[in-house]
């Protein structure tokens, strides 16, 4: 068990659990039975004065809350943050970044953007990760995505975004996805948001895992020293396990398959002590070199590249402890980015303004009233003392005999830096002069919007390339309007005239003209995600917690799977037995094999790779068609595939391998990994090649051969 922390403790206070309890109503009175109503005879009408029915009709009818505007749809973890040294003591003074002996407990919420609470979790979408840090200074939120851009530049366009992006008003049709007329609309009329669209058409629409995606604050904040001096910065999360995505097509089959798919890869990781694991980086950059880049650090379309400043780690947040309620926890979590603690500060770009008013104000209505921070889950550790009062779920009994400052009947407290020597915990405001004419309008700096998404383009290798072309060109052919459809294609040109055409031909509108206008070479290496990737070539290629699938039927290599099964478990790999039904089978050696799912109940897309073991496997791969459409669909969605013994053969005659019949290893570099030997003489270096393919999550030279433009 791990050690408990100041918040998991701190909630103590407000948890309940039912065993070896009798029933009873709010108010504390037992009830006979909840199961007939109080009626007048047994079949009479039922009495109002049946109390007990009404308290929990009432209650029942009541149990939803609004969900949220946006990010409806979320996961949640405990876990904690610890600075790795005091490199940052000279940039600012907020204790949890700096003091390397303080453990930070946080709350993180993941999320998709578009979909209500209900909808599946594989959808092309922005991932919201949302942390709380439940300082000794107050509480921190890092309310940040996992794209380092945003859809818009000023906060007032919000609402006509999400209006936008959700789905049509007449039909609420479609559900969490972008692929629809009114989004593309939004996008041709505002090329800000070009950007943050070709994020939005990358692989990182579709993360793997939670746990396998970046995380950034998107805006430039401020880091405030001591002295009260101010350094720009960039907030990133940088995932322990690498950052991965999923293909579209499995998207849309794991939608069907297993919609809690991200939600379930988070809470069961967690569950087996395989603890999420992330590191905070931070761009640094002086305030003199405001004006040095060729866009304005104000603009939250824009990147810093980590070529021109390069992202330092300056600590580590590891997820532990999985909630105890969702709707207790994870649903009334509010997370608002003027939650700041002394040391972190805010810029003036106009769309984190905007926030800093619209997190506080949704939850008003969201958690009904003015007191959601006194929820369990988001009251801060330490003490907390205001002059606020009253208020719909008021849970404080204030003893104090004033609420008002200043008082002397109070003996002047709460009190505030004027009546004390200030201590260095105070929140000061950063001091900066500000002067200008009361203007509706944008700066002039922000006026380069296809730049950076030419910047990101540039920057994909080619199988991301192409899978950005597919993704325009699946969304554009749900668009009913021709019109918007080549509206689209001219954007796309500013950033891409190649790209561009590609997509017109194939959603059916005339080539736009070719705009040379933006057009440049510059590319940052660390905006790919295929393997090596820029910032995560130190770490090596991982399999943890990867779930490998083997097909097993009676007569199969069991000894053989045992060997693999040992091996890969030490890699901390999940290695689960796929045969036709569910229970027992009987292995090659006699003994009896537990089967890990039947083959009807799960499916390949839900795993990371494929084994065909020995031993009599050829007659399930051969006479039952969703265990070789199981095989084939790994193999076409480029996961690493192995065979031994036996099942070579099978993977030979199913066109996977043209390896001879008996090789000792054959480790192709499309991925497919075979070897003759079975039973306890399965080759070391057979799986060793097999997990080195496995970390490599996706062999793309299967892709690269077929790539049209
Ligand atoms: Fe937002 C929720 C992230 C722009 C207004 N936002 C929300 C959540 C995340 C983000 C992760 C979910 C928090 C949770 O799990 O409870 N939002 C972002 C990022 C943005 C951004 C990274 C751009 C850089 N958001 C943004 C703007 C506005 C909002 C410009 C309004 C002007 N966001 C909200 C909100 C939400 C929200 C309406 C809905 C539920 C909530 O806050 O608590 O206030």
């Amino acid at each position: 068990m791990e050690r408990r922390d100041s918040k998991d403790r701190s909630l103590d206070a407000a948890r309940t659990n039912d065993d070896n309890s009798w029933l009873t109503t709010q108010q504390g009175v037992r009830v006979e039975h909840t199961d007939d109503s109080l009626k007048a005879g047994v079949r009479g009408p039922t009495l109002l004065e049946d109390f007990h029915a009404r308290e929990k009709i009432t209650h029942f009818d009541h149990e939803r809350i609004p969900e949220r505007v946006v990010h409806a749809r979320g996961a949640g973890a405990y876990g904690y943050f610890k600075a790795y040294d005091t490199r940052l003591r000279d940039y600012t003074a907020a204790e949890f970044l700096t003091e390397p002996k303080l453990t930070t407990p946080v709350f993180v919420r993941f999320s998709t953007v578009a979909g209500s609470r209900g909808s599946a979790d594989t959808v092309r979408d922005v991932r919201g990760f949302a942390t709380k840090f439940y300082t000794k200074q107050g509480n921190y939120d890092l309310v940040a995505n996992n794209m380092p851009v945003f859809f818009i530049q000023d906060g007032v366009k919000f609402p006509d975004f999400v209006h936008a992006v959700k789905p049509e008003p007449a039909s609420e049709i479609p559900q969490a996805q972008s692929a629809h007329d009114t989004f593309w609309d939004f996008v041709w009329l505002h090329p800000e948001s070009l950007h943050m669209v070709m994020w939005l058409m990358s692989d990182r629409a579709l993360p793997r895992s939670y746990r396998m995606m970046q995380g950034f604050g998107v805006h430039t904040f401020r880091l405030v020293d001591f002295e009260g001096n101010g350094t720009f910065v960039k907030f990133h999360w940088r995932p322990i396990l690498g950052s991965h995505s999923l293909e579209w097509a499995e998207c849309q089959r794991i939608a069907g398959a297993d919609p809690d798919y991200n939600r379930r890869d988070l809470w069961d990781a967690i569950e087996a002590g395989q603890f999420p694991e992330f590191e905070l980086g931070v761009q640094l950059i002086s305030e003199l070199r405001e004006h040095d880049f060729d866009f304005d650090l104000l603009d939250p379309t824009k990147i810093v590249p980590e070529e021109q400043v390069p992202v330092q780690p300056v600590g580590r947040m590891v997820l532990n402890r999985n909630p105890q309620n969702f709707f207790a926890e994870t649903e009334q979590v509010a997370f608002h980015t003027a939650n700041v603690v002394p040391g972190i500060d805010f810029t003036n770009d106009p769309l984190l303004q905007a926030r800093n008013f619209s997190y506080l104000d949704t939850q008003l209505i969201r958690l009904g009233g003015p007191n959601f921070s006194q929820l369990p889950i988001n009251r801060p550790v330490v003490e907390v003392h205001t002059n606020q009062r009253d208020g719909y779920g008021q849970h404080t009994i204030h003893t104090h005999p004033t609420s008002y400052t200043k008082n002397s009947l109070g003996n002047g407290c709460p009190m505030s830096m004027t009546q004390q020597e200030p201590p260095l915990d105070v929140y000061r405001h950063y001091t900066q002069r500000v002067e200008g004419e009361v203007i509706r309008r944008r700066s002039e700096s922000f006026n380069d919007h296809y730049s950076q998404a030419r910047l990101f383009w540039n920057s994909m290798k080619e199988v991301e390339q192409q899978h950005i072309r597919d993704a325009f060109c699946f969304e554009l052919s749900k668009v009913s309007s021709k019109y918007v459809r080549q509206r689209v294609t001219e954007q796309i040109a500013h950033v891409d005239p190649g790209l561009a055409m590609g997509v017109a031909r194939k959603v059916g509108v005339p080539e736009p003209e070719d705009f040379g206008a933006a057009l440049h070479n510059d590319a940052s290496s660390a905006l790919s995600q295929v393997y090596p990737v820029a910032g995560f070539d130190d770490a090596p290629p991982s399999i943890e917690s990867r779930r490998i699938a083997a097909l097993v039927c009676d007569g199969v290599d069991d000894t053989g799977i045992r060997k693999l099964a040992s091996a890969l478990s030490a890699e901390g790999a999940l290695l689960d037995l796929i045969g036709p039904a569910e229970g027992a089978i009987r292995g090659e050696s006699g003994h009896s094999v537990d089967v890990s799912v039947g083959l009807s109940s799960t499916a390949s897309v839900l795993y990371d790779a494929v084994i065909v073991p020995g031993g009599d496997i050829a007659a399930l791969i051969e006479t039952n068609g969703s265990a070789k459409h199981f095989l084939l669909e790994a193999f076409k969605h480029h996961k690493a595939v192995a065979a031994f013994g036996a099942g070579v053969e099978v993977l030979r005659r199913n066109g996977l391998t043209d390896a001879e019949t008996s090789p000792v290893l054959v480790a192709d570099e499309e991925g497919v990994i075979v070897t003759s030997h079975s039973g306890q003489e399965l080759p070391d270096e057979f799986i060793r090649s097999f997990i080195d393919a496995v970390a490599l999550h996706r062999i793309w030279n299967r892709e690269t051969s077929h790539i049209t433009a």
